[in-house]
């Protein structure tokens, strides 16, 4: 099929239009509790939006991971499930759709996105190795220091500037990557981690051109590149609309060709695959994939269902179907866009440009007042919960934890707020009840003070820890 039979309604028309290619076939009723009733949840929760029930929120904007709708289809698959413990049915169904629309040869699943980078990182990073990277990732970073490694960011300049609007700021920095190697020797590089659409930087894409120069350096220096697929379909959407040439062809070739420049990819297949549960890892090394296969028995299942049941598996593999559409990915980022744009028209500081999953609020341009030890995007986060039970993530420096050697708070240069749009799940209106609680926020920016954290838990600390408002501290001593 080529991308001209895809296009949408929209398109077709040159209108600028991105409706749904769906429609609503099943409800779940939510509703917004009193302020008086968000005020005690969140003190309960340590103002910490991870802590909070999710009967006491009213939009849910906390992560676009497992909080997607399934299709009819992925439902009718889920009755299919075979369930023996060896060789089901739907894990072939799972393999030959990887091997189909992301292009490697041998696939593992998991039960999400962190199994995967736990087995690929316990395999390929000897102790003492640096893992390169287009900036962390909480979950990765850690699996690559828990098996000895290094993270090194080597993402260009622009992606730590959220008012940089250069189209794809997911990409490596040429230069930072072979100083590196000069640097510490080829050798001592277990592999290049690229991920397509970069999370923390505000789901910014990494260009065609980028990924091609990558392979080359790579190549020269024998060194092997990974990539978190987690949100590529994302990645390769930006790809066809803003890199000259890629217009025509469709998601699924674009996604197909990226890949083709890498020797694996893991997923959290709880973002792009649709499901709400799931993961997997693929590489073409059939070694490797041997090491890998050998390793999922101890920690994750069998290697024909790790850690899932023949039923997720099956919705996977429809999800992956489903998820490389053309007028899916343009609905669904369109619908970020939407909110994004409003913000903007608002004048509200957000990343820019709009990435793929989420609007990321700049928190240090909300509450230039507070130290950044007083977690400003934590402040918001709680902020907007108060308001409207709108539910967000803290991306700054809770986020981004200690640094192992020093102790000391690693103080990012980003601190942001992140709204993150699950899939198929909310309309258009919740996006401006959305849009609406940020600019009432933001009007009150001046007479928001900072919190303290009272419980840091050792590893990623954003999930568990709490807080207390800092004109509060002290009055329960
Ligand atoms: C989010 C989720 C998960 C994720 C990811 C990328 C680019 C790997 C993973 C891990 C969930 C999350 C995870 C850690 C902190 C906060 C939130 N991202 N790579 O909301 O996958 O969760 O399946 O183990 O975004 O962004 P998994």
């Amino acid at each position: 099929m080529t991308a001209s039979t895809l296009k949408t309604f929209g398109q077709q028309l040159s209108r600028r239009s991105w409706a749904e290619p769906w429609k609503i076939k099943a409800v779940e009723p939510i509703h917004m509790i009193t302020q008086e009733e968000r005020l005690r949840a969140l003190g309960e929760a340590g103002y910490n939006t991870f802590l909070l029930r999710s009967e006491d929120v009213y939009i849910d904007l906390l992560t676009d991971s497992g909080t997607g709708a399934m299709s009819d289809r992925q439902w009718a698959g889920m009755m299919m499930g075979d369930e023996s413990y060896a060789g089901s049915k739907n894990f072939y169904r799972l393999e030959g759709a990887v091997q189909n629309y992301y292009g490697y040869q041998h696939m593992v699943p998991t039960h999400q996105g962190r199994g995967a980078e736990h087995l690929l990182s316990q395999t390929a990073i000897k102790s003492g190795q640096y893992v390169p990277g287009n900036m962390y990732f909480t979950t990765t970073r850690l699996h690559h220091e828990l098996a000895g490694g290094t993270f090194v960011d080597v993402i260009i300049d622009q992606a730590h500037d959220p008012n940089d609007e250069y189209p794809f700021k997911g990409n490596v920095d040429l230069d930072k990557l072979e100083s590196l190697i000069k640097e510490v020797g080829a050798e001592n590089i277990a592999y290049l981690s690229l991920a397509g659409t970069v999370n923390m930087a505000g789901g910014q894409p990494v260009s065609m051109a980028n990924v091609r120069q990558l392979r080359e350096i790579c190549d020269r220096s024998g060194i092997r590149i990974f990539l978190d697929a987690t949100r590529m379909v994302e990645n390769a959407y930006f790809i066809q609309v803003q890199e000259d040439g890629y217009a025509d062809k469709s998601i699924a070739e674009i996604l197909k060709e990226f890949c083709s420049c890498t020797d694996g990819a893991w997923m959290s297949a709880k973002k792009d695959n649709l499901v709400n549960i799931g993961g997997w890892l693929a590489v073409n090394d059939f070694d490797l994939f041997d090491a890998l296969r050998n390793l999922v028995v101890v920690y994750e299942g069998l290697h024909t269902y790790g850690g899932l049941a023949g039923r997720d598996m099956e919705a996977l593999a429809i999800g992956i179907e489903e998820a490389v559409q053309d007028d899916h990915v343009r609905s669904r980022v369109g619908q970020v866009l939407y909110l994004g744009e409003l913000l903007l028209d608002w004048k509200i500081p957000i990343v820019k440009p709009i990435g793929g999953h989420a609007i990321f609020l700049d928190a240090r341009g909300f509450y230039p007042h507070i130290p950044q030890d007083q977690f400003p995007a934590q402040v918001l986060t709680a902020q907007l919960y108060l308001d409207s039970g709108v539910r967000a993530m803290e991306r700054g420096n809770v986020s981004a934890g200690r640094d192992p050697q020093t102790g000391d708070h690693r103080y990012p240069a980003l601190e942001l707020t992140r709204l993150a749009i699950p899939r198929r799940v909310y309309t258009q209106a919740h996006m401006d009840v959305a849009a609406e609680t940020v600019k009432t926020v933001h009007d009150a920016r001046q007479q928001t003070s900072g919190l303290k954290m009272v419980y840091e838990p050792k590893n990623l600390r954003f999930f568990q820890a709490r807080f207390e408002p800092l004109d509060m501290v002290g009055q329960h001593e």
